[in-house]
């Protein structure tokens, strides 16, 4: 049977990441998408002003009992961009709808480059220090990792500050976690993964330009190689080259940087990925 994959983020109406991003790379990885959008926004909140932002929070629930209700297959729950109000309200919609085999991956999507995103506090640092237990794959970046464990964030660190970081991530929840954004030398970058108790690495040609986004893409793939039964680090791996494969590919058009990363051209690359 085809895998589902329950995707909860934000819909943002322009700017491609969570649900515009997440829905067609699951589904190019041959996964169903299945998604609950918690929030519309006519853009996403980076390099955009004047958004308009309606909250779904409300509709979470009966949305839940009802696929609750359907006895239908979720085999993994995906979760990324959530409002402060709605973390508990996702939680308990995890445990509803989850059995033993579901993979729960959790994007705790909140800061990049040293700061908090527009809208965020330390006191939802607070909350998703909690729900991140709920995860069996995390998938933090270097700034949400530092707020999630109180470590110091550094622009420039070395092997022993980026394991230290996983580790105090350890501390806090039971789940895999793969760290992003990691990079120790000028032209290449990636992500750490801790699938047990070793720390692996994967990295891909760093293209030194940031996009909106790429995270949500780099995660979208992660949970597509899962569902295909990659192992953690294979799925890394096909996400590092994914998403240098789609900057270069945008590269191509001089796009603006808050409109997120072309990858669609580049799509079908994942499956040969995945046929490999
Ligand atoms: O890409 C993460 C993301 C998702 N959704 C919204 C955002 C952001 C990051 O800024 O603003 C609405």
């Amino acid at each position: 049977m085809l895998k589902r994959c329950l995707a909860m983020h934000d819909f943002s109406c322009v700017g491609r990441c969570s649900l515009t991003v997440a829905i067609p790379i699951i589904s190019a990885m041959g996964v169903e998408a299945s998604a609950i959008p918690t929030s519309v926004l006519s853009t996403h909140t980076g390099g955009f002003s004047n958004y308009t932002y309606r909250d779904l929070t409300n509709d979470i629930e009966p949305i839940v009992k009802h696929i609750k209700s359907l006895n239908t297959n979720i085999d993994s729950i995906y979760t990324g961009y959530l409002g402060k109000a709605q973390i508990g309200v996702v939680s308990e919609s995890i445990d509803l709808l989850k059995d033993n085999k579901t993979v729960v991956l959790i994007d705790p999507v909140m800061a990049d480059n040293g700061e908090l995103y527009p809208g965020f506090d330390l006191e939802y640092v607070q909350l998703m220090k909690k729900y991140i237990t709920k995860g069996n794959v995390i998938i933090p970046n270097i700034t949400e990792a530092c707020l999630l464990t109180g470590i110091k964030y550094k622009e420039t660190y070395d092997k022993v500050y980026i394991e230290s970081l996983i580790n105090s991530l350890s501390e806090l929840t039971n789940s895999k976690i793969v760290l992003t954004g990691v990079s120790f030398e000028d032209n290449l970058i990636g992500a750490a993964v801790k699938e047990s108790n070793d720390i692996k690495y994967c990295f891909t040609n760093k293209i030194p330009e940031m996009y909106h986004g790429t995270g949500d893409v780099f995660a979208s793939v992660v949970i597509g190689g899962l569902m295909n039964d990659k192992s953690l680090l294979e799925s890394t791996s096909i996400a590092c080259d994914f998403v240098r494969n789609s900057i270069i590919e945008t590269r191509k058009y001089n796009l603006e940087k808050r409109y997120g990363v072309t990858f669609e051209p580049v799509l079908y690359t994942l499956r040969e990925e995945l046929n490999k």
